[in-house]
C-alpha cells in the first residue's frame, strides 16, 4: 500500500496552487514500483497533528480520487476518520476504508456498513494531538487485540460483512517504543484472530528514537520492520518507499512459502 498524502505543502505546481495531476503522476509511479493499494489522506495524523475541517479534507482528497480512479487498476484507499468523507471519496472512486479511528466517528459505522467496501480498523490510543504524551497499557497486545476484536462486533452488528474487515495494531499511534517493539514481536497473536492485518511502520518514529535518524534516513530499518511483519502474517504493509519495500517482501515471502 503506497501512502499518498495530500497536505498543503504537498504536490503544489511550485506557486501556491495544489495539481492534482502532480499527485497523479506520484501515484502512477508508486504503482510502477508495485504497489497493489493507493492510500489517499488528506489529514494528517501525525503526532501532535491538528484536525482538519471537513470541507477542507474534501477539497484535498476528492479531486485526486477522481483523477486516479480512472487512470490507475489498482484500488484506492481512503485514510479518513469521517463518514462524510468515506462517502464521497467512495463515490468518487475509492475502494477501501482506512479509518485510524476504526470507525468510532458518529456515523461512520453506519457510513462504511452502506458502503460495501473493505474497512481497516486501526488501535489508536487517545488522539493525534496526545496519543504520544503518557500511553499506558495493562499489556498491550491483548490489550490491542480486544480493542479490535469489540470493532469487529460493533462492525458485524451495524452490518458489515466479516469478509471485508481488516486489522491494524496501529504503530506509534499512543504507544510508547517499547509497546511498539512488544506488538510487533507478538503480531502473530494479532494475525491468530482471522483477520487480514495491515500494518505501517514506515519511517515512523519509533525508528528515530532506537536509531536516532531524521525521517528521510528511516528506509532500512522501515524495510526490515516491513519484513518482520510479512514473515508472521501480515498481508499489507503500508510504505512510502514503495519499490524498496516491495522488492524486500517479496524476497521475504519467497522464503517464507518455500516447501
Ligand atoms: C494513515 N496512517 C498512518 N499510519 C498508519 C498506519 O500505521 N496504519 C494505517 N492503517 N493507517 C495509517
Amino acid at each position: 500500500m503506497g501512502v499518498l498524502n495530500i497536505t498543503p505543502d504537498s504536490f503544489s505546481d511550485g506557486g501556491d496552487f495544489f495539481s492534482p495531476d502532480l499527485a497523479v503522476e506520484r501515484a502512477r509511479s508508486m504503482v510502477e514500483d508495485g504497489a497493489d493499494i493507493i492510500d489517499i489522506g488528506g489529514e494528517s495524523t501525525r503526532p501532535g497533528a491538528a484536525a482538519v475541517p471537513l470541507d477542507e479534507e474534501l477539497r484535498r482528497v476528492i479531486p485526486v480520487i477522481e483523477a486516479l480512479q480512472s487512470s490507475i487498476t489498482v484500488p484506492i484507499s481512503i485514510d479518513t476518520r469521517k463518514p462524510e468523507v468515506m462517502r464521497a471519496a467512495v463515490a468518487a472512486g475509492a475502494g477501501l476504508i482506512n479509518d485510524v479511528n476504526a470507525l468510532q466517528a458518529g456515523g461512520a459505522l453506519e457510513a462504511a456498513a452502506g458502503l460495501d467496501v473493505p474497512v481497516c480498523l486501526m488501535h489508536m490510543q487517545g488522539d493525534p494531538e496526545t496519543m504520544q504524551d503518557a500511553p499506558v497499557y495493562r499489556d498491550v497486545v491483548t490489550d490491542v487485540g480486544d480493542f479490535l476484536e469489540a470493532r469487529v462486533d460493533a462492525c458485524l452488528e451495524a452490518g458489515i460483512a466479516r469478509e471485508r474487515i481488516l486489522l491494524d495494531p496501529g504503530f506509534g499511534f499512543g504507544k510508547s517504543v517499547e509497546h511498539n517493539l512488544q506488538l510487533l514481536r507478538h503480531l502473530d497473536r494479532l494475525v491468530a484472530r482471522g483477520f487480514p492485518v495491515l500494518v505501517g511502520l514506515s519511517r515512523k518514529s519509533l525508528i528515530g528514537k532506537l536509531l536516532d535518524l531524521p525521517v528521510d534516513q528511516r528506509l532500512a530499518p522501515s524495510i526490515a520492520l516491513a519484513v518482520l511483519a510479512v514473515w508472521q502474517g501480515a498481508a499489507i504493509v503500508r510504505a512510502h518507499d514503495v519499490r524498496a519495500t516491495s522488492e524486500a517482501i517479496r524476497m521475504c515471502q519467497a522464503v517464507r512459502d518455500v516447501e
